[in-house]
């Protein structure tokens, strides 16, 4: 992982930090006007600082883990195939993928490997050499058009049109619809699968979830009422701090900040988490041009990962944090927690001594009154 042991202890201090100002606002939510942005403020930070800590505990191989989630038919494998720049993943106007399917960056690899696990733990190897095969394999194995369902499937490629694996080491995780879980009444036994197959597929998309270390969530304009998005958000995906990303902007016929606003009213959304796509225009393109690509806002999605993973990098994750804590704090001193706190804070920035922990110290230090620490 990147980070070492002395930068997360001043991830776990900083926490501490966030944690005690986010009670005391708390126990004075009566008398307190705008306690709940503030408090959305904090939560947000240490939210932040929850990921940092738990990312070393992750199996991922050393490499981070973004993953899409949504309920079936919101765009989530097209928008993966635009994300990786090749229509890997099988796509359909009914609900299609029904294996958690991860992807990753080899640029060493000629070809496709795919390496697909069930659940009764049996595995199988394959190599491709063109992506009409491997593709044709995935919807096999990975989707409700085949007559198999694997539990996981790894796949392997250069993927040398891909920006997001140009910057970061990471893989990108397609899961299955999570629908079941949040309206019983809406499981159809479509395609022949059973009720079972549906809630074992829901199932599968919500373990992963905890695994991530960025969730991008997926809605789509022309479906934000359905409650089912509210419910997936508000009981499981909220918590983890998501990209929330609103698909089919092309069917919103009053431009994207009115798309936006509505849809983070409906579902409470963080403004600033919430982004407009469209990703089929692009998914359609033979050769979609760097204007396409501007106008469908997946160059602006592609941004928003890129910072949202540089999270992970000690020297700008804290940083950030820190930053954000401040803002949230916004002078008001009362806001701060105990001295012993902050004290012990300083400690471990002391003791870590890095270049931007020795910035966050000596900001401190100039500022002893306000942080209540001279
Ligand atoms: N108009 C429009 N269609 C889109 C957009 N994104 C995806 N689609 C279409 O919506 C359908 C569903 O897309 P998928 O990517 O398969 O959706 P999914 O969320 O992966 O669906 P499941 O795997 O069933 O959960 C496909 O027919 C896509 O072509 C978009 O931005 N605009
Ligand atoms: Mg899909």
């Amino acid at each position: 992982m990147d980070y070492q042991q002395n930068e997360y202890d001043v991830a776990a201090h900083l926490a501490v930090m966030v944690r005690r100002s986010i009670k005391i606002v708390d126990q004075k939510k009566e008398s307190i006007k705008n306690a709940e942005g503030i408090l959305d403020n904090f939560e947000q930070v240490a939210c932040k600082l929850r990921k940092i800590r738990t990312a070393r505990d992750r199996d991922s191989g050393g490499k981070k883990l973004v993953g899409v989630f949504g309920i079936p038919k919101r765009g989530k494998s097209t928008l993966i195939n635009v994300l990786l720049g090749e229509n890997l993943l099988p796509t359909s106007s009914v609900p299609m993928s029904s294996s958690v399917i991860e992807i990753e960056s080899d640029r060493s690899i000629e070809g496709w490997k795919i390496t697909t696990e069930y659940d009764d733990a049996r595995c199988e190897y394959e190599n491709h050499n063109s992506l009409k095969d491997a593709a044709e394999h995935i919807e096999l194995v990975g989707s409700r058009r085949g007559r198999v369902s694997a539990k996981r499937i790894l796949v392997q490629g250069a993927f040398p049109n891909c920006k997001v694996f140009d910057k970061h080491s990471c893989k990108l995780v397609d899961t299955p619809g999570a629908e079941s879980a949040f309206s019983e009444e809406s499981i159809s036994e479509d395609e022949g699968k059973s009720q079972e197959d549906l809630r074992r597929e829901t199932q599968r998309a919500i373990q992963e979830m905890n695994r991530m270390h960025l969730v991008l969530f997926c809605l789509r304009a022309d479906y934000l009422e359905t409650e089912a998005d509210s419910r997936l958000y508000q009981e499981h995906i909220h918590k983890l701090l998501p990209l929330n990303v609103v698909g089919f902007k092309d069917k919103w016929e009053n431009g994207p900040e009115d798309l936006l606003n509505h849809a983070r009213t409906k579902h409470h959304l963080y403004k600033k988490r919430t982004l407009a796509i469209s990703a089929s225009s692009v998914a359609r393109a033979e050769n979609p041009s760097q204007a396409l690509r501007e106008e469908s806002g997946i160059v602006e999605l592609e941004d928003r990962i890129d910072i949202e993973l540089q999270l992970f990098k000690p020297e700008i994750g804290i940083p950030i944090c820190f930053a954000e804590y401040k803002a949230a704090l916004n002078l008001r001193r009362w806001l701060l927690p105990e001295k012993i706190h902050i004290l012990n804070f300083v400690k471990v920035l002391e003791r870590c001594g890095c270049d931007w922990s020795n910035v966050i110290r000596a900001e401190i230090n100039a500022n002893a009154a306000s942080w209540k620490v001279d």
